[in-house]
């Protein structure tokens, strides 16, 4: 059964489902399995941009699968927090730019696999959580630390200690989304922005990513060479011979051949 669908479209733009609707997309071992091996596959030579979603008009994901989680020891909790970690991490650190379309309920590890992504719209309908406390458990898939950096520390304490859920509004005014869009129009305006992130030099895009991903990790003078070693990166592909070359000629680069 494919719990994980991958779409490519023209224009380096993919889409990747989370599909297992009758259970509002939770995250079982298989689901998390399946997301790793899809991330495996995606090639950066044709994908410039990532969205991910759920399947159906409900959920983008209703959280890690309870019934599966009900009867896990200590160590099989640990290697299940494990393995979503793993996979989550994988997404964070994918090269390409990734846009969470989150298009209902963004509950425990839904809200996780949504703050993994770079940037994240939402629907008016969504509603994102970590109610793990009410659970008798913590986040487990990266929760507690994405939280805290995304929106602060004081507002991710009082969301993971209360474990109240946000409506789209709140989310955006904490700065856990970027935008909210009716959610009919959702997913145009996540392809609109991925087909713009597309259309930029992808090698340039990456390293972008790259820097303000590893630059969050490191002190500013660390921080700021691993922005200079990228930068320099840039200079003598392709795409950045073809652009300059069209600003100083005063005309439009030829499209960007990720080279
Ligand atoms: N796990 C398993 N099944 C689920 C889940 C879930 N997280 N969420 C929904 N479902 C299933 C329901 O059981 C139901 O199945 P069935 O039709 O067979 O009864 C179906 O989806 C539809 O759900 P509802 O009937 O409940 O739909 P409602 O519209 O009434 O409610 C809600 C929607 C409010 C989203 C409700 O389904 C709900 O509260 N879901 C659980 C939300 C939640 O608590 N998520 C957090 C889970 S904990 C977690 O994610 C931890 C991550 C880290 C793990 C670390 C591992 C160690």
């Amino acid at each position: 059964m494919a719990f994980v669908e991958l779409e490519e479209r023209a224009g380096g733009v993919a889409i990747l489902t989370i599909n297992r609707p009758e259970a509002l997309n939770a995250l079982n071992g298989e689901v998390i399995s399946q997301l790793n091996e899809t991330l495996d596959r995606i090639d950066p030579a044709s994908v410039r941009c990532l969205i991910v979603t759920g399947a159906g008009q409900k959920a983008f994901v209703a959280g890690a699968d309870i019934a599966q989680m009900r009867d896990l020891t200590q160590a099989e909790g640990e290697a299940f927090g494990k393995q979503g970690n793993d996979v989550f991490r994988k997404l964070e650190t994918l090269s390409v730019p990734t846009v969470a379309a989150v298009n209902g309920f963004a509950l425990g590890g839904g809200c996780e696999l949504a703050m993994s992504c770079d940037i994240r719209l939402c629907a008016d309908t969504a509603v994102f959580g970590q109610p793990e406390v009410g659970l008798g458990i913590t986040p487990g898939f990266g929760g507690t630390q994405r939280m805290a950096r995304l929106i602060g520390p004081g507002k991710a304490k009082e969301l993971l200690y209360t474990a109240r859920n946000i409506k789209a509004p709140e989310a955006l005014s904490v700065g856990l989304v970027q935008a909210v869009y009716h959610v009919e129009t959702l997913m145009a305006e996540a392809e609109k922005l991925a087909g713009r992130i597309a259309g930029n030099a992808p090698i340039a895009v990456r390293a972008c990513k790259k820097a303000v991903n590893d630059g969050l990790e490191a002190d500013m003078d660390a921080a700021l060479l691993v922005e200079e070693k990228l930068f320099g990166s840039c200079f003598e592909t392709a795409d950045q011979k073809n652009a300059m070359t069209a600003f100083v000629e005063k005309r439009k680069p030829d499209p960007f051949i990720n080279g």
